[in-house]
């Protein structure tokens, strides 16, 4: 097995491409991969903060990694979700990254911040764990990146991911979920700029990235993951990509490319935009989403919100249907 690019010994295939390649390629690999995301969805200016969403897996680390290499300006941001051992042990490999490196990681305890965790308020609320998780997760990432005034939220999310989302939105013919299913969201109405720099990257490729990067990361899955529709089919996609290797790329850059426009504006809704009475959030409704289910849980705001100003525009819905962040 020889690298495609310098002949060497080759250490990690990539089928997708039907190539194999040596460690330093393999990684400038990765990093031109992640360079081009960027410059074909415009998803950052040179010089840009970046407020890294970090959950101490594979690809969140992977990513801080990437863009710190490629010179942006970046903090991270870790949320302890109270998922028993799953988040203590989890929380460890995010603080050991940025310690190491000497990073700057915001660590929110929802727990004794908020006064719920996720197996709790999921309970409580009666909504599925991935959903008020993933509920949480955007309310929690967007107000950081407002409140530091970030350029953008970047969060881990891959291709394989991307493709399965995609996947349950086509199924179910999620039109307001496709209209919002891109790599990139603008900043509007009070909510930051989102990015995803790794869809042109897998799985597999994240884990390779970071073991010959000696990043230590959060190998178990999440053990409220059980019964998530998202992970039937990413295991469908990947019996597809295993006899047709391209095939999760050609499906979601295809869609981005050919179909996605089709889509556009499906998930704005008219109407003035408001903010939540409780937390000040962006939104349209009078209390929001988030606070709703930490009323059901029991919980509890930290302190007064600051005033988060809004533009007047088109309201948007925050979600992208199954929840992978
Ligand atoms: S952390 Fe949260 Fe995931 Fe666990 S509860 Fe579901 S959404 S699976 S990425
Ligand atoms: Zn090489
Ligand atoms: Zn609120």
């Amino acid at each position: 097995m020889k690298c495609r690019v310098c002949r060497g010994p080759a250490v990690v295939d990539v089928r997708r491409h039907n190539a194999n390649f040596c460690e330093e390629h393999f990684l400038k690999l990765c990093r031109d991969q992640v360079e081009k995301a960027i410059h074909d969805h415009r998803m950052l200016e040179p010089g840009d903060r970046v407020l890294v969403a970090v959950s101490g897996g594979k690809d969140s680390l992977a990513l801080w990694d990437i863009l710190l290499q490629l010179g942006y300006e970046t903090d991270g941001l870790y949320l302890g979700l109270g998922i028993g051992d799953y988040s203590s042990e989890s929380g460890r490999f995010a603080t050991g990254f940025a310690k190491e490196r000497g990073l700057n990681l915001e660590e929110v305890d929802i727990s004794s911040e908020y006064g719920f965790d996720i197996p709790g308020g999921s309970r409580a609320a009666r909504r599925a764990p991935c959903s008020a998780c993933g509920l949480t997760k955007r309310h929690l990432f967007d107000e950081a990146a407002t409140r530091g005034s970030y350029d953008a939220l970047a969060t881990g999310h891959n291709l394989d991911d991307e493709a399965a989302v995609l996947l349950g939105n086509v199924l179910r013919w999620e039109h307001e979920y496709l209209g919002r299913q891109r790599p990139v969201l603008p900043a509007g109405d009070g909510f930051p700029k989102k990015i995803k720099p790794l869809v042109r990257l897998g799985e597999r490729e994240m884990a390779a990235y970071c073991v010959l990067r000696g990043i230590d990361y959060m190998v178990e899955e999440c053990p409220m993951a059980e019964g998530n529709r998202h992970l039937a089919y990413k295991e469908a996609l990947n019996g597809i990509e295993d006899r047709s290797p391209g095939t999760k790329h050609s499906f979601y850059f295809g869609f981005q490319e050919r179909t996605s426009v089709l889509f556009a504006g499906a998930g704005d809704s008219a109407g003035r935009p408001t903010r939540c009475d409780r937390c000040g959030a962006p939104g349209n409704s009078a209390v929001c989403a988030f606070c709703r289910l930490m009323e059901r849980a029991g919980g509890r705001l930290p302190a007064a919100p600051e005033p988060v100003p809004v533009e007047l525009g088109a309201t948007r819905s925050n979600g992208q249907g199954s929840a992978t962040t």
